[in-house]
């Protein structure tokens, strides 16, 4: 039987070795369906329950892996439900191609059903956006997004009309100009190296240094043991804004931990006292946390040249991949022998950490959210997944999971969209079978794709959802009062029992609302066989305080209490409790 052109597109995407697909059916894309269908022994449909689900676990799926994650959705709805996880993709420098369908080719632009141009509607987000007009046309246009989304490490989309899909190869006509079979289905990647001269400026900044910090994202994930090495030369702390969380173990004595506002105070102070900052596959967007302009010599490492110099005004950009760039790097760097400046970083550590511990073991109720967090941290494995949510969970997730061996943590840095944690964690366990993957998400951002619950006990992905459940917006309660001064307004949320809800899906269900009982519930839960919810019923006036809060920030937060904030008394109590407990 001669073979459609949906069939030629899903026989490329076999031959790039895609293996999984991400997405939700629809009449616009039946023709691609069927071929899906037909080769289920090579390529795997994953149905989920919403496409903006699908967008987020292909997001997901190559934040983890490091491969190219695809999605698929229907003409006009299911490719505007996939936007905000293509954007999510887009924003944090990863691979992603969305296949859309259109309507009936002949019938594009004249209000026929579903008639939406998504490569129109997607010329901002993708990178790579074409029509796939006809079976000559499918081998070059899958080529070539799946190089681009690869290459230059954002979203590529092709969307082919829904007639199209199911014409036949043997129908196609192809233009004399287009040769057959003359696009490659192969990826080159780039390894740049820096000039000898460039590396030879960058390092006689770093060697002439004296307190030397070491800023380290989501571009040094894969280089781990050439960051250690350039911080133990250095004699400076390793800073890790989120999304470069795994870049070393939070057991090793050369980092002080996260950065920004749900970061810890000594990576605040690092930065903010450093004379010499090695910016390394990072662009940290908060520019308040870097040290003042002029204050700090500074040295970039990122592999996309429009990002040297984004942030931070640096005299040196090196630009490649860290782990190439720092191997060629590392020789022409001296050992320092001063040692002072990391010794304070590490003395403000266990001073943090002690703190972190007083606020992660308060037995009082309503459990603090910082209680769960502690708890689930001591549970998880060695190569654990994690995926976190946007909200005051972040905050948690940020300071009390600490990265140890492989493990993996991601959230949506950039775009900080809510609704992330859940299809990522689908995204990482469809790609590994057998890890333990858990995310941590609040009651806002789950409820926006709970449905994808049924998704987890569907696969039988064994992923465990922990909900902080604090029965409010808390992020932005927090934001309206200390960042704003205004007391909290529509912020509240309608209490859900999350545990019940999994149980209906088929999946277990765990509540916790006692601090004594945190460690056993988690326990049970995280040994459940199959998928599994537990809520966290925790105090909603428990604010994420900065690590080091400003005179600003305190000054609204005072403004909002006396401005009318409803739980007032309740707010100042518990930021008063936990005050007297650390220093107690
Ligand atoms: C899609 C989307 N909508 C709105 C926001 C703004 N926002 C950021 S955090 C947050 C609150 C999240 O609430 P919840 O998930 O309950 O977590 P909590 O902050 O209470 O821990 C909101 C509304 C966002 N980032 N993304």
């Amino acid at each position: 039987m001669a073979k459609t052109v949906a069939d030629l597109l899903v026989e490329r995407l076999i031959a790039w070795k895609v293996n999984t697909i991400f997405g939700f059916p629809g009449d616009g894309i039946n023709g691609i369906f069927e071929a899906l269908r037909t080769r289920q022994d090579k390529i795997r449909f994953i149905q989920v329950r919403h496409e903006e689900a699908a967008a987020f676990a292909a997001c997901g799926y190559a934040k983890y892996t490091g491969r190219l994650g695809v999605c698929l959705a229907t003409s006009g709805p299911g490719g505007i439900h996939l936007l905000n996880g293509l954007y999510d993709a887009k924003c944090d420098g990863q691979p992603v191609l969305a296949i859309t369908g259109h309507t009936f080719h002949d019938l594009i632009g004249t209000n026929y059903q579903q008639d939406v141009d998504l490569d129109k509607l997607y010329i901002d987000v993708a990178a790579y956006n074409q029509r796939i007009m006809g079976a000559a046309h499918v081998e070059s246009v899958v080529d070539l997004a799946i190089k681009t989304a690869l290459g230059r490490r954002t979203v590529s989309h092709i969307t082919i009309p829904k007639d199209i899909q199911e014409w036949k190869a043997s129908d196609a006509k192809r233009s004399e100009a287009n040769v057959a079979d003359h696009s490659a289905d192969f990826y080159a990647a780039a390894h740049p190296i820096p000039p000898h001269a460039t590396l030879a400026r960058a390092a006689d900044l770093i060697n002439a240094g004296s307190k030397v910090a070491i800023l380290a994202g989501r571009g040094a994930l894969g280089a781990r043991a050439a960051v250690l090495r350039l911080a133990e030369l250095v004699g400076g702390p390793i800073v890790k804004p989120l999304l470069g969380k795994g870049v070393v173990p939070d057991d090793s004595p050369y980092t002080t931990g996260g950065i920004g506002l749900l970061g810890t105070a000594p990576s605040q102070d690092a930065l903010a006292e450093c004379d010499t900052l090695i910016i390394a596959g990072s662009g940290f967007p908060y520019m308040e946390f870097y040290p003042e302009p002029g204050n700090a010599r500074a040295v970039q490492i990122d592999v996309d040249s429009s990002r040297i110099g984004l942030r931070y005004p640096v005299e040196v950009g090196l630009v490649g991949d860290c782990r190439t760039v720092l191997g060629a790097l590392l020789p022409l760097i001296q050992q320092k022998s001063d040692r002072s400046f990391l010794e304070s970083a590490q003395e403000r550590m266990t001073d943090w950490r002690k703190v972190m511990t007083v606020r992660g073991t308060v037995t009082e109720m309503p459990m603090k959210p910082q209680v769960p967090a502690y708890e689930l941290n001591k549970l998880l494995d060695r190569d654990a997944i994690v995926s976190a949510d946007s909200g005051t969970i972040a905050t948690w997730a940020a300071r009390y999971i600490d990265m140890r061996d492989e493990m993996q943590f991601s959230l949506s840095g950039s775009l900080a969209t809510m609704a992330n944690g859940l299809p990522y964690s689908i995204g990482a366990a469809v790609a590994y079978p057998g890890r333990q993957v858990v995310c941590i998400v609040g009651d806002g951002g789950f409820t926006m794709l709970m449905g994808e619950v049924a998704t987890l006990v569907k696969y039988k992905l064994p992923v465990k959802v922990l909900i902080i459940k604090n029965n409010v917006l808390g992020e932005i309660k927090w934001e309206q009062m200390v960042l704003d001064g205004n007391p909290e307004f529509g912020v509240e949320l309608q209490p859900i029992d999350f545990a019940a809800y999994a149980r209906a899906c088929g999946a277990g269900g765990y509540m916790i609302d006692k601090p004594g009982d945190a460690a056993a519930i988690l326990a049970e839960a995280l040994a459940h066989p199959g998928p599994a919810v537990i809520e966290a019923v925790v105090d909603p006036n428990e604010p994420p305080m900065p690590g080091k809060i400003s005179t600003k920030q305190a000054v609204h937060f005072m403004e909002a209490l006396v401005r009318g904030e409803r739980d007032r008394w309740e707010i100042l109590k518990t930021v008063l409790k936990d005050k007297v407990r650390e220093v107690v």
